[in-house]
């Protein structure tokens, strides 16, 4: 094949990369519009302080979702120092760059949390380095017996690293891209359906992710893959998920825990009004500040 024949293959046909990329253009799709090719804040504002030692900054997003499920969870189970302020950082209209935020993460990505409980405060990102935070601070989800412990460590990397394929990867060019692309399509969804089968071969002979017992790796697993088993990006006939059944039990299995229940609407804006808390500062948010009643009250939290 000459030069020129494979540059017609090319997606758009024609398309050689140059010698040195450059920023011209906003890339296309959705999202497009927050990626910049350098780091740092764009605009001066200090992020909001609330009461509680443990201010979280995030959005119900998968990632921002582990985060709550786990303050929710360590609720559920007593710890009252897990008491916390959910902030809503609106990731489409750039809430991630502002000087604030990019102090507690410099990669400008929820989410985000700071332990105002010592002195000086302790920041965190990355919502693996959280789930092990918390679960060290509070001594909970996170066995303590070598073999259990690193399970959990096991399956929580494999998430950490595994999980940009499924969102990043498939759920790029199958739902936002600007345009519909075989290859990468077939890539990635060839990728997300071995992870599937990863897990669902574990999970037909473990209860939870780490063995019988509930973990961090449990948290940081279920809002992706639970997601895909059910709506994420539309794909769920395109990857034949009824095939994995193990994975199915699983899903709902986490789904019908209280604090799962609650930590999905933390910080959610997308769904019914009914399913959004956006911002959380009090156990009782869920019962007087959802979207819907929020909503109802013409925009006054109660
Ligand atoms: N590895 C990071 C990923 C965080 C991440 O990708 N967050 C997304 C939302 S799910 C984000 O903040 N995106 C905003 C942006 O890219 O500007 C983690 O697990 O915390």
């Amino acid at each position: 094949m000459t030069d020129q024949t494979q540059a017609d293959d090319n997606q758009p046909p024609g398309y050689v990369p140059s010698r040195v990329w450059t920023w011209d253009q906003p890339s296309g799709g959705q999202f497009a519009g927050i990626n910049r090719p350098v780091s740092g804040a764009t605009h001066d504002k200090a992020l909001p302080v609330g009461r509680h030692p443990i201010q979280l900054y995030s959005m119900g997003t998968p990632n921002g979702v582990k985060v709550t499920i786990m303050l929710e969870e360590l609720l559920a189970a007593g710890h009252s120092d897990a008491e916390y302020d959910a902030w809503l950082i609106r990731i489409g209209d750039g809430d991630q760059f502002s000087s604030g935020f990019v102090e507690i993460n410099p990669n400008s990505k929820i989410p985000a949390m700071v332990d105002r409980s010592v002195d000086p405060p302790i920041r965190v990102f990355e919502s693996g380095s959280i789930l092990i935070y918390l679960a060290e601070k509070f001594g909970a989800f996170l066995p303590t017996e070598t073999r259990k412990r690193t399970e959990t460590m096991n399956w929580l990397m494999w998430q950490m690293g595994s999980a940009p394929f499924v969102g990043g990867g498939f759920g790029h060019f199958f739902a936002y891209a600007p345009f519909k692309m075989e290859y990468p399509i077939n890539r990635y969804a060839m990728e997300t359906k071995r992870q599937l089968h990863v897990l669902d071969t574990h999970l037909a002979t473990n209860e939870y992710m780490a063995g019988d017992e509930y973990t961090i790796a449990d948290m940081a697993i279920w809002p992706w893959y639970g997601s895909i088993m059910r709506d994420a990006y539309g794909a769920q006939e395109f990857l034949s998920v009824h095939e994995y059944r193990h994975v199915d039990r699983w899903v709902e299995l986490i789904a019908g825990r209280e604090a799962v229940k609650r930590g999905r609407m933390v910080n959610r804006t997308f769904g019914g009004p009914e399913t959004q808390l956006l911002e959380r500062h009090d156990a009782s948010d869920f019962e007087k500040n959802r979207e819907d009643m929020v909503q109802a009250r013409g925009g006054r939290r109660a």
